[in-house]
């Protein structure tokens, strides 16, 4: 099969196009150039979306090593847990104890905002690199003494209410005790000091971070203190990082609610928010992928219910909002509901009448870490766009195809290398927030609780793909053959798809645009989709030659 490059004219034809492409011969196409042993692998992450019956959607493999020589965009486990999970806090020092590279390359580039202000001590560490720094010497003798060092001197300099630290890939390879050094400088300094084995090459990707640092924050932070904050509808946000200023966005909705937050888990955070989050009712888990394990052991401990959200998309967020309303079964609330739901939606019908016309029907494809690609996709809808394909750098099955495969997902050794927390009630602080017969049936006044169906849901059925861990070819041949109006993924491919001529938006730090999220957020959005498709700047990409390979010349002595 031989698929020629659209021309400009066809460009704007991205519909009929459509019905020409046949997904199944694509993907033979694509997995052909691999050698037969990869093409088998890869065979399994690379799906044409199909129902196979009323509730699954096709198995795809995830959450695998990624095979060698492929150009993965996956990041290492300390970036999951160091960078995505802590990073966005404000007020723990978070120290890297490694070569100084992993602490200058995750500092800051993630774009999640904080305000120190709503915290009495204004502390802000975060515009800090803390580094152990460690050399030659240190992968030779040892790096504990420097480690002990480095966090005195944080302590001295900076008098914080916590410090953590984080193992990079050579402080496993030497087996530096990082545990035993914190807890010695935790006795010797009276503040909580706690340690992650986040080395970078556990597990398979940065998920294998998120696990590590879920574990140490409700191992070490949740639950430190007791008191009762004043408020109604006490919720913890899980799962939202403020990139781009999102979080605020989501605080100003909820705010006019009347719905407290008592810690988001992390952005715009501070330890405090985190010590106290076990006084909440419910939690909302906007990032399933990245921090599902706190929402499940919060509730095994305390008693607290959980239910998946999501404030991505106009539309996902009046439906969240109602959910959250329904879940309280109070009337006050769902009133209150629907007046902010009143009070916001016409701004975003007026930006979709204007914006609509000029994306409807147009294609969009987007590869991202563990839940945009999914969330996003109702964003693209709003304004009458298509997802042709998505996908998740390191998501896991139930990420893709919903909660109920849990029970059939195997843990093999790179999982079980990530510590397993045994949870128990707590026996003075557990409580169930609603009825234990609610709780175990996950469902309450029928909001299901505890669930997620996973991104293949929404996807449409035959004509779009669900690809795991996407390599650089497949994107790049999927981009020639599809012209898709927009491509959204991160740093690492953006130049490479600009390129090709398609306007690549990152959906991990936003470029330098955002807040996305919630109703002001969606607007954004529309007008940024506006801006970057309908620009005639992708016409003209393509050198000369390219276009007719024929230059007329001369000799110069003619
Ligand atoms: Fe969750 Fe995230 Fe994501 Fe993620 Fe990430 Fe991120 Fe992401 Mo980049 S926590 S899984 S590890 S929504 S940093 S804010 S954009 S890959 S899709």
């Amino acid at each position: 099969m031989n698929y020629k490059l659209k021309n400009e004219t066809e460009f704007e034809e991205e519909v009929d196009l459509l019905e020409d492409l046949n997904p199944e011969e694509i993907k033979k196409e694509i997995l052909n150039q691999y050698p037969p042993k990869v093409a088998r692998k890869r065979n399994k992450q690379f799906i044409v979306n199909k129902k196979i019956d009323d509730d699954n959607y096709g198995e795809i493999q995830a959450n695998v090593r990624t095979i060698p020589g492929i150009i993965s965009q996956r990041g290492c486990c300390y970036a999951g847990c160091k960078g995505v999970v802590m990073g966005p806090t404000r007020d723990i020092v978070n120290l890297t104890h490694g070569p100084i590279g992993c602490g200058f390359y995750s500092w800051l580039t993630r774009r999640n905002q904080t305000d120190p202000s709503t915290t009495p001590d204004h502390d802000n560490f975060m515009n800090y690199c803390f580094s152990t720094d460690m050399q030659e010497r240190e992968i030779i003798f040892g790096g504990e003494k420097k480690l002990r060092t480095a966090i005195q001197e944080a302590y001295d300099t900076f008098k914080p209410k916590m410090i953590s630290v984080f193992s990079t890939c050579p402080v496993g390879l030497i087996g530096d005790d990082v545990h035993s050094v914190t807890r010695e400088m935790q006795e010797k300094l009276g503040i909580t000091i706690f340690g992650f084995s986040c080395e970078g090459y556990k597990g398979v990707s940065q998920s294998a971070g998120h696990h590590v640092a879920n574990n140490g924050l409700f191992k070490h932070v949740i639950g430190l203190d007791d008191t009762v904050q004043e408020g109604e509808y006490k919720i913890n946000l899980l799962g939202e990082y403020n990139i781009g200023g999102d979080g605020f966005e989501i605080d100003r909705i909820l705010d006019a609610c009347g719905i407290k937050i008592i810690s988001t888990f992390s952005g715009n955070s501070s330890v405090d928010h985190f010590s106290n989050s076990h006084t909440a009712d419910l939690n909302l888990v906007m990032c399933h992928r990245s921090i599902n394990y706190v929402a499940d052991m919060m509730e095994q401990k305390y008693g607290i219910p959980w239910m998946k959200i999501n404030f991505l998309g106009a539309e996902s967020t009046s439906n969240s909002l109602r959910k959250i309303a329904q879940y309280y079964g109070d009337q006050k609330l769902k009133d209150r509901v629907e007046e902010v739901i009143a009070e916001e939606m016409p701004a975003v019908e007026e930006a979709i009448a204007e914006i609509k016309p000029r994306l409807e029907g147009k294609l969009a494809m987007m590869f991202v870490g563990g839940s945009r690609a999914h969330h996003y996709q109702e964003l693209f809808s709003e304004v009458g766009m298509k997802t042709i394909a998505a996908g998740y750098e390191f998501a896991h099955r139930d990420d893709y195809e919903g909660r109920h495969v849990l029970p059939q997902i195997k843990i093999d050794a790179d999982s079980r290398n990530i510590e397993e927390l045994d949870v128990q009630k707590d026996p003075e602080r557990y409580r169930p927030r609603i009825d234990p017969k609610e709780l175990e049936a996950e469902e309450r006044y029928g909001v299901p609780l505890k669930h997620y169906d996973g991104m293949m849901a929404d996807m449409e059925e035959g004509k779009t793909f669900t690809i795991d861990d996407i390599s650089q070819y497949e994107t790049e041949r999927l981009i020639e053959l599809y012209k898709p109006a927009i491509f959204c993924a991160g740093i690492k491919e953006k130049y490479m798809v600009q390129k090709q001529g398609i306007p690549m938006k990152q959906l991990h730090s936003y470029d330098s645009g955002g807040p996305y999220a919630g109703y002001k957020g969606a607007v954004n959005f529309y007008h940024e989709l506006d801006r970057m498709i309908n620009s005639k700047v992708w016409g003209h990409i393509r050198a000369p030659w390219e276009k007719s390979p024929e230059l007329a010349a001369m000799y110069a002595n003619e």
